[in-house]
């Protein structure tokens, strides 16, 4: 089935989906939402894991996630479009999956943060305030140019980097470890 170009439907837990005309808008709740996020050739499936509920939409060409001030989980995978992924307030989890020719920008706003990277294609994560955990996997085995662009932001933050090209910023107030 096609979307139309404007289609919006609300889940009981408050998350939201809107595609308009390309561009598709994910809004967590206000109680703290999990939402996993895949694309596929520009086919996106939206799973609200509160729920159980899915929804699917084709011919996206970007895509923006953002979850409100409490704890929220975030996953996002893609092949052709990175997401832009802000967290907001909140003690974060957000995982990003870059198998392909998409870049995804992920911020985890202020709170202590977890924020891992499986794959890249030029992928950036910036912790944001607090004292936040980034996982860096750069392996280049899926996409040509795995490089990682990693920001601790302010707090003490902790990189944990498997192999590969990292930059980071990070300070002595900042530990960065190789992962095993
Ligand atoms: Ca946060």
């Amino acid at each position: 089935m096609i979307e139309k170009l404007e289609s919006r439907r609300l889940l009981s837990s408050g998350l939201t989906a809107t595609q308009s005309g390309t561009t598709l808008d994910v809004v967590g709740g206000a109680d703290g939402s999990k939402i996993v996020v895949r694309e596929d050739n520009q086919n996106v499936l939206v799973h609200d894991n509160v729920t159980g509920t899915d929804q699917t939409f084709a011919g996206i060409t970007a895509i923006n996630i953002v979850s409100q001030a409490k704890d929220d989980s975030i996953f996002y995978t893609g092949n052709t479009i990175g997401a832009q992924i802000d967290a907001g307030g909140g003690n974060d989890t957000v995982t990003i999956d870059d198998t392909g020719t998409g870049s995804s920008y992920a911020s985890g706003g202020g709170g202590d943060d977890t924020l891992t990277v499986i794959h890249s294609h030029r992928t950036t994560v910036a912790g944001g305030g607090g004292g936040d955990s980034l996982f860096l996997n750069t392996a280049s085995d899926v996409t040509s140019d795995s490089e990682v662009w990693a920001y601790g932001n302010g707090g003490s933050d902790t990189f944990v980097i498997s192999g590969g090209t990292v930059h980071t910023d990070a300070t002595k107030q900042d530990s960065v470890v190789e992962a095993p």
